[in-house]
């Protein structure tokens, strides 16, 4: 039976008409194409659909299984197909030899001249897959032709120094300087290794076109720099109006265990064609070397090929084999006009080896004998590439050595190390390092502005069609405008964007949700109950404001972040705004928050002023839905690098937008923002207090004159002990409420203890147990406030996870808290 079912399948296949037999290779085409040039792994696959013979085989075999294997019949749009097709289908275009040549030339002798003066060093060669210097080339040199002005790079270790120098065009003294490591009293306790630092250069092709680039600064952390990298070119495309797509342009180099094992690969690959988040098309390039550090391709990659995660989008992949530079170079160019004829990302898997170990001082014989044992006597690709076009390269080659011998020695006797980046001018206005006083804005907007402000955040077009409980809630916004109800904090924080936009401070805020806002809050964009399309009015308010846009994300954190952490790198005169659904799953994205938002400033002297807003609060709603776990902002806080607060007001929450859009002081700002305080009338503001000077980082005791114990918190629990204190009629517990934690105020909570001498007992409160919240950070500090005053703590027991899953649970235990915050059992 089985073998009678084989038979008819090959009889049907030899009754394929010519383009059913093309129609194969176009589909299966790229499995047997000869893309590993060791042709150790990925041999070509059988596959039935390719047995045919004949003239029309023969020819589409050549076009499909040569090496270079494309895929793309997974993209729906015919038109796309049809592109690629008809490119691929046609003559292979004669390449600049030479050129190429001497490029390949270029990045080999760089790495030889690294290994023979810094031998034992890490510099993550490049060997065994140097086309990429030819492929970024081209990929340039067809960009700039398209319109294309600036580029930004993103990319890991592998290849890196090399980039820097032969694509970016930093003089390899530069690169040479930072292994002698001249100057190590300057940087002590801060900067990064070479490998990860960012660079700016120019490049220039023949016809004259100048682009600029720029290599973002990343870290460890393979693949977290991608969105990082995406939101730096929204950014900076967004500066440039209509024709930002064109003339920015985003290249995401990755490895290829860490495309295929990296979660935030997936992630930042659905961002692509998204509206808030597109970026007109990023071309992705896989260095792959088919090893990631000591573990083969078998070990990194379920499937046969580490792009394969990219197929998730209708996008076509190239696979090209790195020995085969022509092939390299004509990819390039493939890739570059699919990205500006179907503004898509494109990817290309340029597929070579690694000569070295995963560092030069790792020795890969010990886990790959077999594979070594074959590189050991593979020549270099320019040697291989120069044979193939009839060159003899040794006179270039020693002609390009002898110059970085010469670079090198002067790289020696240097004194300081040269910087590879420089920021671009719309940094100038902006500082970091330590908070001085003088940092500090008036915030406060008169009462008469904020009521123009309201009645502009509550118009929309008279055809709109609202839903009924829409225009309630806006004909409350109107009156919380007039003063004659309080404010709320999602109508204080559209008054402080609101504001800021009409002051010219372009707004971008995304989150999950963000638009309505998880809690059905915000309610930031209205929608017409018979159309469904949106209305925006903070984008509406007046003519000639600022941009605001407003975004539900996808469902990442770490992709989300990292956009929103990049496009805040490349516009500080905005505020940008991330928001997570609930705190507890930024988590989600820690590797965005320690290694881009605490450290950048650290690492790399790079700012940002990129604000997160956490829903915090012990609610009885479950371990996951009640700590944004401010412990670790306060762990990761040194040396002014972020700000950390958590208002109790609407007005609070007012100033401190405004006051992070209006400060010159380019710091990450963390806020812990309310849940069920969202609809407290204790934590609305009467519309004066949106007229005060500013955000006040504590708020002292006014009610209480002679204390005898001093209750110190931050967030809702403060609102709780007011309640509690007033249900005891105690008159001599004063309640201090922390609203900024870090930079410390120390000033501030000086003064504010200082009104209660008498207060014996300074009690730090909190909701969280005893091993998280903000305990650890505030007692220490405070003990040197107190002068030898008691500081005691009430707090829930230590706890593995943040808190109960029973809301009755909860009920008891924030009861037992507010009976001990009173001295009580
Ligand atoms: C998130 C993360 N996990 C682990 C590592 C450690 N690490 C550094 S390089 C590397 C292998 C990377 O392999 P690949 O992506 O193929 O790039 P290659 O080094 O081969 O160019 C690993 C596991 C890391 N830097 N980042």
């Amino acid at each position: 039976m089985k073998a009678l079912e084989s038979f008819q399948e090959r009889s049907s296949m030899a009754f394929q008409s010519a383009e059913q037999v093309v129609d194969h290779f176009r589909l299966w085409g790229y499995l047997q194409a000869q893309l590993d040039p060791l042709g150790q792994y990925l041999q070509p696959l059988a596959v039935p659909e390719l047995e045919a013979t004949g003239d029309a085989a023969d020819k589409a075999r050549r076009l499909y299984c040569g090496t270079v294997g494309v895929e793309f019949m997974h993209i729906a749009d015919p038109a796309r197909r049809r592109w690629i097709q008809e490119q691929f289908e046609r003559d292979a275009p004669e390449q600049k030899r030479q050129h190429i040549l001497d490029l390949l030339i270029r990045a080999d002798i760089f790495e030889q001249v690294l290994q023979s003066r810094y031998p034992g060093t890490k510099r993550f060669s490049l060997e065994g897959n140097t086309a990429l210097i030819p492929l970024l080339d081209a990929l340039l040199d067809r960009a700039a032709n398209q319109g294309m002005l600036q580029t930004v790079l993103a990319m890991s270790h592998r290849g890196r120094l090399n980039v820097m120098v032969n694509s970016i065009g930093r003089p390899a003294t530069a690169i040479f300087s930072k292994f002698e490591d001249i100057d190590p009293r300057s940087i002590l306790g801060s900067s990064d290794v070479k490998y990860h630092i960012g660079a700016t250069g120019q490049w220039k092709n023949e016809d004259g076109k100048e682009i600029d680039l720029h290599l973002v600064s990343n870290p460890s952390h393979l693949e977290a720099v991608d969105p990082v990298a995406m939101g730096r070119t929204r950014a900076k495309q967004n500066r440039m109006g209509e024709k930002g797509e064109e003339c920015v342009l985003p290249i995401l180099v990755h490895g290829d265990a860490a495309f295929a094992g990296q979660g935030i690969c997936a992630e930042a690959l659905n961002l692509a064609f998204l509206k808030g988040y597109s970026v007109g098309g990023s071309i992705h390039i896989i260095v792959n070397n088919l090893i990631g550090f000591t573990a083969g391709p078998e070990e990194s990659n379920s499937s046969r090929f580490s792009s394969d995660v990219a197929k998730r989008l209708p996008v076509p992949i190239f696979h090209v084999n790195a020995e085969d530079p022509d092939a390299v170079v004509r990819v390039a160019k493939l890739a570059i006009d699919y990205r500006y004829t179907f503004h898509s990302d494109v990817v290309v898997d340029l597929i070579g080896y690694r000569r070295y170990g995963h560092s030069e001082i790792d020795d890969p014989t010990i886990t790959q004998p077999l594979r070594y044992a074959r590189i050991k006597d593979h020549p270099p690709l320019y040697k291989i590439y120069a044979e193939r076009i009839g060159v003899d390269p040794s006179a270039r080659a020693t002609e390009i050595q002898t110059r970085m011998m010469e670079e090198q020695s002067t790289a020696a006797r240097m004194k300081k190390t040269p910087a590879l980046a420089s920021l671009p001018a719309y940094w100038a206005p902006y500082n970091g390092g330590s908070y001085t006083p003088t940092e500090s804005r008036e915030t406060g907007v008169s009462s008469d502005r904020i009521r123009k402000i309201s009645e502009l955040l509550t118009s929309y077009p008279g055809d709109f069609h609202l839903h009924p409980k829409m225009k309630k809630l806006l004909e409350q916004r109107v009156e919380m405008g007039q003063g004659k109800r309080p404010m709320d904090y999602a109508m204080a924080e559209a008054c402080a964007l609101g504001s800021l936009v009409l002051e010219g401070t372009p707004v971008r805020l995304s989150g999950q949700d963000s638009k309505r806002g998880t809690f059905n809050h915000r309610h930031g964009a209205l929608v017409d109950v018979q159309t469904g399309t949106d209305f925006i009015p903070l984008a509406n308010l007046a003519p000639n404001q600022a941009h605001f846009e407003i975004y539900n994300s996808i469902l990442s954190e770490a992709a989300v972040l990292g956009f929103e952490y990049g496009f805040s790198r490349d516009y500080p005169e905005a505020l940008v705004l991330w928001e997570a659904q609930f705190g507890d799953f930024a988590n989600g994205a820690q590797v965005i928050i320690d290694q881009f938002i605490a450290a950048g400033e650290d690492k790399w002297g790079l700012l940002s002023g990129l604000v997160l807003l956490l829903p915090h609060g012990y609610e009885g709603q479950g371990p996951e839905h009640s700590s944004a776990r401010i412990e670790r902002y306060l762990q990761l806080a040194a040396h002014d690098n972020i700000q950390i607060c958590q208002p109790s007001t609407a007005a609070q929450y007012f100033h401190l937008l405004r006051r992070q859009a209006l400060q010159s002081w380019r710091k990450p700002l963390i806020v812990f923002t309310p849940k069920s305080m969202l609809r407290r009338p204790e934590a609305a503001s009467p519309v004066n207090d949106f007229a005060a000077r500013g955000f006040r980082k504590v708020l002292p005791e006014t009610e209480i004159q002679h204390a005898k114990r001093l209750l110190l918190c931050t967030g809702k629990i403060g609102h709780e002990l007011r309640a509690e204190r007033t249900r005891r009629q105690d008159m001599t517990t004063a309640i201090v409420l922390l609203e900024q934690l870090y930079p410390w105020p120390e000033e501030e909570l000086t003064a504010a203890l200082d009104r209660h001498p008498k207060a014996h007992e300074i009690v730090w409160v909190q909701e969280e147990p005893a091993n998280m919240g903000a305990l650890s950070f505030v007692v220490p500090r405070l003990r040197r406030l107190a002068h030898g005053r008691q500081v005691l703590t009430v707090k829930r027991s230590s706890a593995a996870s943040p808190a109960t899953g029973s809301p009755k649970a909860h009920a008891l235990e924030q009861k037992t808290l507010l009976a001990a915050s009173f001295g009580g059992a």
